[in-house]
């Protein structure tokens, strides 16, 4: 009993020095300059807002004919939009915003596991009859997909678009993509 106690000890004193240390130079080497503990991390297809920047409302409603409503949006570079999703259905749905080339791929991962929890700031998740929100800043300009990922909807079609235009003065404020054309 005394020593199972003590071996206890032992096992929980070293797991703590082995779980606490590389977590400690982790977070000092490649999170330096996180600024919170939310993390917003940049996506080819924007990357999380702040509800207090957002200036626009676009409200988006999921339907069971596995269609949105509006199906086309169009938004300028450096909005920040805040989504209403309703979910107008009797069944789950989800608005989730990303690449074709994303959607697809997790659309295939949702396929082969259709009871998947995922979270990230793109994405809302809505019951029937419920409402979603989420915001976020499109700062980069292209072709992108708002989709329901859940099993079979997305294969019925259940995708939307959204074009962000660029604006001339947005194009100087990607300099590292400037450099690597940088010549002597
Ligand atoms: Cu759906």
């Amino acid at each position: 009993m005394q020593f199972s106690k003590h071996a206890l000890a032992a096992v929980l004193a070293a797991l703590a020095t082995a779980g606490a240390t590389p977590a400690f130079a982790h977070s000092e080497d490649a999170h330096e300059k996180k600024a919170g503990p939310v993390v917003k991390e940049q996506k080819d297809w924007g990357i999380a807002g702040d509800a207090r920047n957002a200036k626009r409302t676009v409200e988006v409603r999921m339907l069971d004919s596995m269609r949105f409503s509006p199906e086309k949006l169009e938004i300028k570079q450096g909005e920040t939009v805040r989504f209403v999703v309703k979910n107008a259905g009797a069944v789950m749905h989800e608005f989730v915003i990303g690449t074709k080339k994303e959607n697809d791929a997790h659309a295939e991962m949702m396929m082969k596991h259709p009871g998947m929890e995922h979270d990230e700031p793109y994405m809302a998740h809505v019951a029937p009859g419920k409402t979603g929100e989420i915001v976020w800043t499109f700062n980069r300009p292209g072709n992108f997909d708002f989709a329901c990922l859940i099993a079979g909807h997305y294969q019925a079609g259940m995708v939307g678009k959204i074009k962000v235009a660029g604006t001339s003065n947005a194009a100087s404020q990607a300099p590292a993509q400037k450099q690597a054309a940088h010549k002597h």
